[in-house]
């Protein structure tokens, strides 16, 4: 008997993987922690699944088939109307190539560059391709690629937050907006803070860390920074305009490593100078207990409880970000790992997913 309410069977999942470099290298930011949590949830829900990534990449608890080539230049780096390049032996090439060859083994195939290629080969997959879209608009040939593929194929677009899908103009079509998630179990609560500050990301000119640096400078309150030197020379410009700034940077840490650094922070700082599409450090932060104070701009004002489990502020404004520091004892800890129980946890993440991956399915006929 034909049940008339698509049930989730167990689908057969490919994912392809950011071009930018190695899965666990931290290279591939947010979208990095997003690819694990969706895939480990994925499993958990009875699924089965092949992760598609570059060579390097250091992961070990899923089945990864590592692709080698050159990695795609990072897009934020680019201009909006840069024309798309491609180097020679081009990794992101490599994997769509290799996914054209299994690709009647899947049932889905997910993708999760951010990469003009993947949107333009849609058409010419039998097996159908979700795009799961990791940044806000960059690119006019990858907003224009996009629109076309929303077009063609109805739901197969999807982004974090709906912030981030205002910024490609003329998206017509349903799209989904999936949110993130984390296993909170990885995330221990810290009730009593040490006097300092977390900031926690890629090092990169659209997160201006030099903010919260100058945050540290005038409030004297030791910044612990973490995540991956993604432009040295930006590194370097911060280290040299604020030498005697009380900043310690700790690396790119394990999720354990991490957490232990920040659970111990009054709160984090979330400095984004683009429309951060999600802002995956900030569930991190609120699963520890700690208050985020970030730039009311993209997926972080779509996040923080304003004053009960952090502050928005006016963007660029170092004197807000000051300003909210001096507020914190305001906020109760335990209201920031309650919103990340409620709203972030992978159970709520996987569901969302095997929603959008249903709805693109029965809508193929
Ligand atoms: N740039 N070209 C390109 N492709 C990506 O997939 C990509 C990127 N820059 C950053 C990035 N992905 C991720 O770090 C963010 O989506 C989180």
């Amino acid at each position: 008997m034909q049940n008339n309410v698509s049930s989730p069977q167990a689908l057969k999942l490919l994912f392809v993987s950011t071009p930018v470099g190695g899965l666990g290298t931290g290279l591939g930011g947010g979208v990095e922690l997003s690819l694990y949590n969706i895939a480990k949830e994925m499993l958990r829900r009875g699924h089965t699944l092949q992760i598609v990534a570059p060579t390097g990449s250091l992961w070990n608890e899923f089945a990864i088939t590592q692709i080698p080539g050159n990695l795609q230049v990072i897009a934020q780096s680019q201009e909006r109307n840069d024309p798309i390049t491609m180097p020679s032996n081009s990794l992101l090439a490599n994997m769509w190539a290799y996914a054209r060859q299994v690709q009647t083994e899947y049932d889905l195939i997910v993708n999760f560059a951010y990469d003009w290629l993947p949107f333009y080969l849609t058409p010419f997959f039998q097996t159908p391709i979700a795009h799961f879209v990791s940044m806000g608009s960059l690119s006019d040939a990858i907003d224009q690629i996009i629109t076309q593929v929303s077009k063609s194929f109805p739901h197969t677009i999807g982004f974090y937050t709906p912030s981030q899908g205002a910024t490609f103009a003329n998206l017509t079509t349903p799209c989904h907006y999936l949110s993130s998630g984390l296993d909170l179990s990885l995330y221990q609560f810290c009730g009593e803070p040490r006097q300092q500050l977390a900031w926690l990301g890629r090092i990169s000119p659209e997160k201006a860390l030099e903010d919260a640096v100058e945050v540290a400078v005038k409030t004297n309150i030791p910044l612990k920074i973490m995540g991956k030197i993604q432009d040295e020379k930006y590194w370097q410009k911060i280290c040299h305009d604020y030498p005697h700034a009380p900043i310690e940077y700790l690396g790119f840490l394990s999720t354990d490593k991490m957490q232990s650094v920040v659970r111990e922070c009054q709160a984090l700082l979330m400095t984004p100078r683009w429309v951060e599409a999600f802002g995956n450090v900030a569930i991190e932060a609120l699963a520890c207990g700690v208050p985020v104070i970030s730039y009311s701009r993209g997926g972080p004002a779509e996040i923080i409880q304003d004053g009960k489990t952090g502050f928005l502020v006016e963007p660029d404004s170092v004197t807000g970000l000051i300003d909210a520091v001096t507020k914190l004892d305001t906020i109760n800890r335990q209201a920031c790992r309650q919103q990340a129980e409620t709203e972030f946890s992978l159970e709520a993440l996987g569901l969302r997913f095997e929603n959008w991956f249903q709805m693109i399915l029965d809508s193929r006929y």
